[in-house]
């Protein structure tokens, strides 16, 4: 049987209708939104003959053959705020897709299918909690980090009918492979008119959550010399930021996210909280920039008398995807292959270091993504799922051959 783009196309429209916020595609970790998608992809799963169970950290995990040694191929189902309808779901429904096409080969490995709980960090500033539990690094740090409500991750899985104690469980242990197919999210293949892309590495990271802390007042009365204005401090970073990467060969940065206390026109705002997102794929430009970022951030605090408070969220080294697994997707992707580094986090950068592991991107039309407009051609999926199925034969050739 082989695999068809049009079923993927529309499991991924019927994903998107999926959501925790009405007129748009918002799905968060743990959400009620997360329980219906999960129902609704572990229905496909059953369908190529997979069985089907939810890990400790809320992971799907699709599973089909008796071999210990197993080929795992996995994106995530969560989503950000009013996101696009492929970002983590195509890779999900792909690997489903691929799977079915695979359903009556002999091959030397079993197969497992993950849709991870939770990747982008929305809930807990956090991200990739999914795969980390899939490889054995979620720690107290990460199980005590609390949400916006003072809710911990622990508490929330617990409070969503699951148990932390099953963590140990969700470890997979005997995997050979991993592949991830995902949309690239960037400008870089439609530019070139290329369908897919292979990754060698993937851009390290690093996420903060920064608090400035002046002193509200009135806006009115209270004169500019004797102002602890938190939003000018804040401000003046946040274009510093911008500034400070424009003039970084290779390094982005972004401020993504602000919130002001209390928040009214009138009142000289006495707390401002932002995200610094910093991203290259040198991790010593990335490391430099960050602490140059601080640095400026309370040198702006400074200068009006204002406390500027740093919270570490995400220290992520960039990763190189595994060569020899790299090498056999881009020979099953043929000629129109293209390597390719990624400016984007993805599951699979948790994941190397304990499994071997390879991507492949599709083509990002308008280079647009975590945007309601987000979009993948279809014959690009086509190419995508032809060849994932010719890798699943080369690596049951390799395995058979070892
Ligand atoms: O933010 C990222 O890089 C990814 O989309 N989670
Ligand atoms: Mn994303
Ligand atoms: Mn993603």
């Amino acid at each position: 049987m082989s695999a068809d783009a049009q079923w993927v196309m529309e499991r991924c429209a019927s994903l998107a209708a999926i959501t925790d916020v009405k007129g748009e595609t918002t799905r968060t970790f743990l959400s009620p939104a997360m329980t219906r998608a999960n129902a609704l992809v572990a229905e496909w799963m059953q369908a190529a003959g997979m069985s089907v169970r939810t890990d400790a950290a809320g992971n799907l995990r699709g599973r089909r053959g008796e071999a210990a040694k197993t080929f795992v191929m996995a994106s995530h189902l969560d989503t950000v705020p009013n996101a696009g309808a492929y970002d983590g779901i195509l890779g999900v429904v792909m690997a489903i897709e691929v799977a079915e096409a695979m359903r009556d080969a002999a091959l030397p490995y079993s197969m497992e299918v993950i849709g991870f709980s939770e990747e982008e960090g929305v809930r807990f500033g956090v991200p990739f909690i999914g795969s980390r539990a899939m490889a054995g690094t979620c720690d107290e740090t990460l199980l005590s980090t609390e949400d916006a409500n003072g809710i911990n991750v622990r508490e929330a899985i617990t409070a969503y009918g699951l148990s932390c104690d099953a963590l140990p469980e969700a470890v997979l242990h005997d995997a050979f492979a991993y592949l991830e197919f995902h949309i690239e999210q960037g400008p870089v293949l439609e530019a070139e008119e290329r369908a897919l892309g292979v990754v060698d590495a993937i851009a390290g990271q690093s996420r903060y959550s920064l608090t400035f802390t002046g002193r509200a007042n009135h806006a009115g009365t209270t004169p500019m010399h004797l102002r602890q204005d938190a939003m000018s401090a804040a401000a003046e970073w946040i274009v510093a930021v911008e500034a400070f990467a424009q003039k970084t060969k290779g390094l982005v940065a972004t401020v993504g996210s602000v919130s002001t206390i209390p928040g009214a026109g009138n009142v000289i705002a006495g707390e401002v909280r932002a995200t610094l997102d910093v991203r290259s794929a040198d991790d010593a430009v990335r490391r430099d920039a960050v602490a140059a970022l601080l640095a400026k951030a309370e040198a702006c605090a400074l200068a009006r008398s204002v406390r500027v408070e740093k919270n570490l969220r995400m220290d992520q080294a960039a990763v190189a995807m595994d060569a020899s697994l790299t090498a056999t997707l881009a020979k099953a992707v043929g000629a129109h292959a293209r390597r390719i580094v990624s400016g984007a986090g993805h599951d699979a950068m948790i994941v190397a270091p304990h499994i071997p592991s390879a991507m492949l991107f599709l083509r990002s039309p308008g280079g647009l993504s975590h945007h309601p407009d987000e979009s993948v051609l279809m014959n690009d999926v086509q190419a995508g799922l032809d060849a994932g199925v010719r890798f699943v034969k080369l690596l049951a050739i390799k395995e058979n051959d070892a």
